[in-house]
């Protein structure tokens, strides 16, 4: 199996103004892809060419030294894009509802005090890396990985991810990750979010 870029459901200026079109076309076309082909050259002629990305990654232990490194960062490269691309939508935003919203008030103390919470994590995440709602052990929690470091190699499931490369608000909020950390909550695609906490029940 050769790795492929996701097409990505919406159109590149879908997102806008939140997110702008040039960055999402250069994050999607040109920074998901260079994951993928070196994913793809990473584990080209090997048994791991077959396996599923999350199964690479809930299995980095069995992948030889050699490959290990570049399949971590690759192969979470394209893990992490590829939720990421569906975690938002154009027309988005809001709150989540169902069970979803039930767990998060639970856990946080309504939607304010977990919108802060996850963002104080993304924030605070010094270089780069990721800001995570995550299921650990059948309990809601907010982390943030370095890198392209995925929650799914420490055996956890993802809910809701937030990328803060720079790459990934550079070109319309330049450093102002809090700024575009705000804005984002605009495009995130709760039913998405939704269908992963069910499937996390499971
Ligand atoms: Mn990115």
């Amino acid at each position: 199996m050769v790795f492929e870029l996701p097409k990505l459901q919406y159109a590149y200026n879908a997102l806008d103004p939140y997110i702008d079109e040039m960055t999402m076309t250069i994050h999607h076309s040109k920074h998901h892809q260079a994951y993928i082909d070196n994913l793809n050259k990473a584990v080209a002629g090997t048994q791991f060419e077959s396996m599923a990305v999350e199964e690479l990654l809930k299995k980095l232990d069995a992948v030889p030294d050699g490959i290990r490194t570049a399949v971590r960062n690759h192969g979470g490269g394209h893990y992490n894009h590829s939720l990421f691309w569906k975690m938002m939508a154009p027309g988005a935003g809001g709150e989540p509802s169902g069970e979803l919203a039930g767990a998060i008030n639970e856990k946080f103390g309504g939607f304010e005090k977990f919108k802060e919470q996850f963002t104080a994590a993304a924030l605070g995440r010094f270089g780069s890396g990721w800001g995570w709602l995550v299921e650990d052990r059948g309990a809601l929690e907010i982390c943030s990985t370095p890198n392209q470091d995925s929650p799914v190699s420490e055996g956890k499931k993802v809910i809701l991810g937030n990328d803060v490369w720079e790459h990934s608000y550079y070109l319309r909020y330049m450093n102002r990750r809090a700024d575009y950390l705000k804005a984002w909550w605009n495009v995130v695609n709760w039913k998405f979010a939704e269908g992963l906490f069910t499937a996390a029940q499971g």
